[in-house]
C-alpha cells in the first residue's frame, strides 16, 4: 500500500462562516437526484405490474430467480432456532437497551385550555402501517432489523414488514440472521425484495399476476440502503412517509491534543468498513495528533479485513483531516458539517458535546465509539447523513407517530372569540367562514 494519508484541509488563521465552511469541507456528491431517472421506471413497472415486476426486477438486479416476494412463517422460526447463542444473546441485549431509550421517546397527549371552554389537545397517533428496509449487500445488518423495529413497536404501529435483499447464496432467501433477528422481533411478514423496487413495493402494495393482493402498501417506509433506495425513497415520497434518505456512513471525530490516536484511527476505520463511499473526517486544534492518526491508519488498514473499500474510503474525496486553531472553530467546522456520526474526544468533552448543534448522534468521550452507537448503546442507528442532520434527527419513535390537534370549543368559548374569526375571514375575502361561525348565533 502506498503512504495512506487523510488529505489534508488547513483551517488555521481562517475564519469562515458555515456556508464558505460546507465548501471546503471534504464531502461526496452522491446524487439522489440523478438516480432518480433509473428509479422511476422501476418503481412505475412495480406499481403496473406488481409482483410479476418483483420477481423480474430480483432476478435482473440480484440475479437471484425467486418464485415468492414472501418468507415463509416456518423459515423464519427456523432461522431462529439456528441461530447462533452468541448472536442471540447479543441481539438481546441490543434490543432490550434500545427498547429501554425508545420507551422514553413516548410521548403523551397534551390538552391545552386556550380559552375558558376552549381546549385544543394534541393526540399522538401511530401509522397503521410500516415497511421497514434493512440492506443487504455488502454487509448483513441484523442491527438495522432491531433499529428499524423496535422504534415502530414502541410507537404502537399494529402492522409492520420487513423486506431485505434476496441473497443468491441462500438460495433466493434472505440472509438467516436477518431472518433471525425478525423473528425475535416477532416480525411475521417478511420478503426478499431488495432496492428500488422493495421500497415500490412498499408504497404501492403488489398483486399477484391474477390479482390476489401479496402485499399491501404500508403507510411510512424506513431503513438505509444505497443511493437507488434513497432515490426511490424520494420519488414515492408523497404517496408514503419516508425517514431520512440515508446515505453512505459518515464518522467526524472532533479532537485534541488530549485524544489518543489509537481510538481515533480505530473509530475512522470502523465507519470507513461500511462502504468504498464512507466518509471519515477528523477535526483538530493539534496537527500531532493528525500525523499519529496517519501513523495508525496506515498500520490498521493493512490488518485489517477489509482493507480494499476502507483505503478506497479514506483516500475518497469525501474523507479527511480539517486543522483548526481551537476546539471553538472545531464546533463550527463539525456543525456546518453535520455528521451522521460526531465524536468528541477532547479535554472536557462532555460540555464540549453539549454545544453541538448539527449531529445525527454525539459520542462522548474515549469510551463511547460509533461502533458501540450501531450496535448497543440503546440509541437508534438509522441516522441523517449528507449533511441533513441540519435539519433532521435519526430513526425515532416519533417517526411513526402523528399529531392530531382535536378541537373543542363550547358555545361561550367560540361566541367569545367569533368577532375575531370573522375580522380574518373577511380579510382574505372568505365571507362564508366568518357566515360559519356567526350562523350558530342566529346572524
Ligand atoms: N454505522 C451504520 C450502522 C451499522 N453499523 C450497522 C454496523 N451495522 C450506520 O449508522
Ligand atoms: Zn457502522
Amino acid at each position: 500500500m502506498t503512504i495512506l494519508e487523510l488529505h489534508r484541509t488547513d483551517l488555521r488563521g481562517k475564519t469562515l462562516d458555515a456556508m464558505a465552511l460546507r465548501s471546503v469541507l471534504p464531502r461526496a456528491d452522491v446524487d439522489v437526484a440523478a438516480a432518480l431517472a433509473t428509479v422511476a421506471p422501476i418503481c412505475e413497472d412495480v406499481r403496473t405490474r406488481g409482483v410479476p415486476a418483483l420477481l423480474e426486477l430480483t432476478a435482473r438486479f440480484d440475479g437471484v430467480g425467486i418464485t415468492d416476494v414472501r418468507v415463509p412463517a416456518e423459515q423464519l422460526r427456523a432461522a431462529l432456532a439456528d441461530l447462533d447463542p452468541q448472536v442471540r444473546a447479543a441481539l438481546e441485549e441490543s434490543i432490550r437497551r434500545a427498547r429501554l431509550v425508545h420507551a422514553d421517546q413516548r410521548r403523551s397527549d397534551t390538552t391545552t385550555t386556550v380559552a375558558p371552554g376552549g381546549t385544543v389537545t394534541e393526540r399522538w397517533v401511530p401509522v397503521a402501517r410500516v415497511g421497514l428496509y434493512v440492506p443487504g449487500g455488502r454487509a448483513v445488518y441484523p442491527s438495522s432489523v432491531v433499529m428499524n423495529v423496535v422504534p415502530a413497536q414502541v410507537a404502537g404501529v399494529a402492522s409492520i414488514a420487513v423486506t431485505t435483499p434476496a441473497q443468491r447464496e441462500f438460495g433466493g432467501s434472505a440472509h438467516p440472521t436477518i431472518l433471525a433477528a425478525c423473528a425475535l422481533l416477532g416480525v411475521e411478514e417478511v420478503y426478499t425484495v431488495g432496492g428500488a423496487q422493495a421500497i415500490a413495493m412498499f408504497a404501492y402494495g403488489a398483486r399477484d399476476a391474477d390479482g390476489t393482493v401479496v402485499v399491501r402498501p404500508v403507510d411510512v417506509v424506513t431503513g438505509p440502503g444505497n443511493v437507488y433506495v434513497a432515490s426511490a425513497k424520494r420519488y414515492v415520497q408523497g404517496v408514503v412517509g419516508i425517514d431520512s434518505e440515508a446515505g453512505p456512513t459518515e464518522i467526524a471525530v472532533l479532537a485534541d491534543e488530549t485524544a489518543d490516536p489509537v481510538h481515533v484511527a480505530a473509530d475512522l476505520v470502523s465507519q470507513a468498513e461500511h462502504d468504498p463511499l464512507a466518509a471519515a473526517v477528523l477535526v483538530t486544534t493539534s496537527e500531532a495528533l493528525a500525523d499519529a492518526v496517519d501513523v495508525e491508519l496506515q498500520r490498521r488498514v493493512a490488518a485489517t479485513k477489509h482493507a480494499g473499500r476502507v483505503e478506497e474510503a479514506l483516500r475518497g474525496r469525501q474523507s479527511g483531516t480539517v486543522l483548526v486553531d481551537s476546539v471553538e472553530a472545531g464546533l463550527a467546522v463539525v456543525d456546518a458539517y453535520g455528521a451522521e456520526h460526531l465524536e468528541i474526544q477532547t479535554a472536557d468533552a462532555r460540555a464540549v458535546a453539549a454545544r453541538v448543534r448539527s449531529a445525527g448522534a454525539v459520542f462522548v468521550g474515549p469510551h463511547s465509539p460509533v461502533s458501540l452507537g450501531d450496535y448497543c448503546a440503546g440509541s437508534n442507528h438509522v441516522l441523517p447523513t449528507g449533511g441533513t442532520a441540519a435539519h433532521s434527527g435519526g430513526l425515532s419513535v416519533q417517526t411513526f407517530l402523528r399529531g392530531v390537534h382535536v378541537v373543542d370549543y363550547d358555545e361561550a368559548a367560540l361566541r367569545e372569540v367569533a368577532p375575531h374569526v370573522v375580522a380574518l375571514a373577511e380579510s382574505e375575502d372568505l365571507p362564508a367562514h366568518g357566515e360559519a361561525v356567526t350562523a350558530r348565533f342566529g346572524a
